[in-house]
């Protein structure tokens, strides 16, 4: 008779994230197409679906500037601090230091507290994971691959993947990130590039593609040389051809670097019909990252990141917040009456179907050339 298969789950929400828009309202421009938004309405379904009872539902505290100061510089903490749509073109000396011109990281309403929420919500479940108070940590405000030490970039200001990386350091010898937006984590890479202590492993579209790193030749420096993974993919992989890459690399990984805690970008933009990414994976192909991690018994954190068709990473994020509870396959396909219930249709379901869209990693065998490469270079870090 096996033993129920239950986890503590923590899952941190600050109902004030919704508010937050990217749009610089000075410039008149667009819509800018990261929207925090989505992590209120994933909250919706979550409610909707009765998981807020089967998890320590918390909202953490913000993250102080001291906190943030852990990782990024006190002059680019102080800038963002300070910073408003109507000062920043003086504070960054016309952009050229901090923030950049090209209108990927405006200088939105709200932002240093936007950022203090995001970081917050990581930094504590980087304690709850480190304090052993919960199995799995859930931030899906956080996630924020590309911010680096005293600059922004790629839509992230603060690096909260970071700072709850550093966090889980004082507690475990050795942390694992693995990254699955479509993006390549380049500042959590650069971060980590030359420790043995934290392994990171980012699947991403890569030629070609923002941020233009994350090439498979790039495995770390000194003491960190094999200790940087990178799954450089072609655009529009499935599930399948991406289940091949992830599972035996992953396994392979946990053998021979035997993480003591895990953390687990779930950026969504890697889903078939993205607005930015050019992948194709499906909701369920998406969360069976999820579902593997989750079988291995090791402390886990999952958070947020990409994802630019809102509705669909509502509806993962919220699948795969019921895979961290273990009560998947008792979630109903058919959709809850919720308030945001009319953005589901047509069909009011929760899925997120792949598409018929050609994966180019299927050609002249690419999939099985690039998993023999990484799997070669993991082989080399065996004592
Ligand atoms: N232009 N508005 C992923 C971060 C991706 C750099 C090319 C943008 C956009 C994009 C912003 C109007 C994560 C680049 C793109 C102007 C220079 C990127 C504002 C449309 C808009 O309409 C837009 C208000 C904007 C930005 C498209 N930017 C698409 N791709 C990338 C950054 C972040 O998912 O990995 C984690 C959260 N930037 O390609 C340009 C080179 C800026
Ligand atoms: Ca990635
Ligand atoms: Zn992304």
């Amino acid at each position: 008779m096996s033993l129920p298969d239950r986890r503590r789950v923590t899952y941190y929400f600050d109902p004030e994230v919704g508010g937050y828009t990217y749009d610089a309202p000075q410039k008149g421009e667009g819509r800018h197409c990261m929207k925090p938004h989505r992590i209120f309405i994933t909250h919706h379904l979550v409610r909707a679906y009765n998981m807020l009872d089967k998890m320590h539902v918390l909202r953490a505290k913000r993250a102080t500037p001291e906190d943030m100061t852990r990782f990024h510089t006190d002059e680019y903490v102080n800038f963002l601090q300070r910073v408003t749509p109507e000062t920043a073109e003086d504070l960054t000396y016309k952009y050229t230091r901090f923030l950049s011109a090209d209108g990927d990281n405006p200088a939105f309403e709200g932002l240093f507290e936007f950022c203090s929420i995001s970081a917050g919500g990581s930094l504590a479940a980087a304690r709850a994971i480190s304090s052993s108070a919960a199995d799995i940590a859930i931030n899906w405000a956080g996630g924020l691959h590309h911010a680096k030490k005293r600059e922004a970039s790629g839509f992230c200001y603060i690096n909260d993947i970071n700072l709850a990386i550093l966090e889980l350091l004082r507690t475990y010898p050795r942390v694992l990130y693995i990254d699955i937006d479509c993006h390549h984590g380049d500042g959590v890479e650069e971060a980590f590039y030359t420790t043995d202590r934290v392994m990171t492993c980012s699947f991403h579209k890569f030629g070609d593609f923002f941020p233009g790193t994350g090439d498979y030749r790039d495995t770390g420096f000194g003491k960190g040389k094999g200790y940087s993974v990178n799954v450089p993919l072609r655009e529009g992989i499935t599930d399948e051809a991406y289940k091949s890459l992830f599972e035996p690399i992953i396994s392979k990984i946990l053998e021979v670097f035997l993480p003591s805690a895990v953390v687990l970008q779930c950026g969504a933009d890697s889903l078939a019909g993205d607005k930015l990414g050019e992948l194709n994976l499906s909701m369920h192909g998406h969360a069976a990252c999820v579902q593997f991690l989750r079988k291995q018994n090791v402390p886990l954190m999952l958070l947020g990141g990409g994802g630019y068709t809102a509705k669909n990473v509502a509806r993962t994020w919220c699948y795969e917040t019921a895979c961290a509870l273990g009560i998947e396959d008792t979630i109903d396909p058919m959709l809850p009456y919720n308030a945001y219930f009319e953005w589901f249709g047509p069909r009011y379901r929760l899925e997120v179907p792949g598409t018929n869209r050609e994966d180019y990693n299927l050609r002249d065998g690419y999939v099985h050339e690039i998993r023999q490469i990484v799997l070669q270079q993991l082989s080399q870090l065996q004592p």
